[in-house]
């Protein structure tokens, strides 16, 4: 089994800051845990409003503090992101996310992420980037 600890995962440099400024990321769970999955606690800053489109992931969000909302580009529809709401971004949908508070995520990817990905133009991360190392 293995355990870990937020505070001790940023600070043994598993927390990604996002260079525009959107968004940390501590990356608790990668690919190389062999779990399938990888598992995040992410938080986007307050007045954040940036898209994302994952065309090689799939991810699924879980608010656990804040406020926000999440739209989606091919249909215009906007969903609330208050706590207790997951978001399900099971077509790679392309998607603005707004956080009108600062919010606490928990973020899962499927491929798991390999460590240090960021957005790339395209709001992707790409499939193999660098990894922590530890
Ligand atoms: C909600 C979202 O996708 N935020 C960007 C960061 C991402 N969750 C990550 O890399 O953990």
């Amino acid at each position: 089994m293995i355990v870990r600890q937020l505070q001790e995962a940023e600070e043994s440099g598993r927390k990604i800051v996002d260079p525009k400024g959107n968004w940390d990321s501590t990356r608790m769970l990668l690919k190389d845990d062999n779990m399938g999955f990888s598992f995040h606690i992410t938080t986007i800053y307050k007045g954040a409003d940036f898209q994302m489109h994952y065309q090689n992931h799939l991810e699924s969000v879980y608010c656990m503090s804040g406020k926000g909302e999440v739209e989606t580009l091919d249909d215009g529809k906007v969903y609330p992101i208050t706590p207790g709401t997951l978001y399900i971004l099971d077509k790679h949908d392309k998607h603005v996310l707004r956080a009108f508070e600062e919010m606490k995520m928990a973020c899962v990817f499927n491929p798991p992420l390999t460590g240090k990905e960021v957005h790339n133009a395209e709001g992707a991360y790409e499939l193999e980037a660098e990894k922590i190392e530890e």
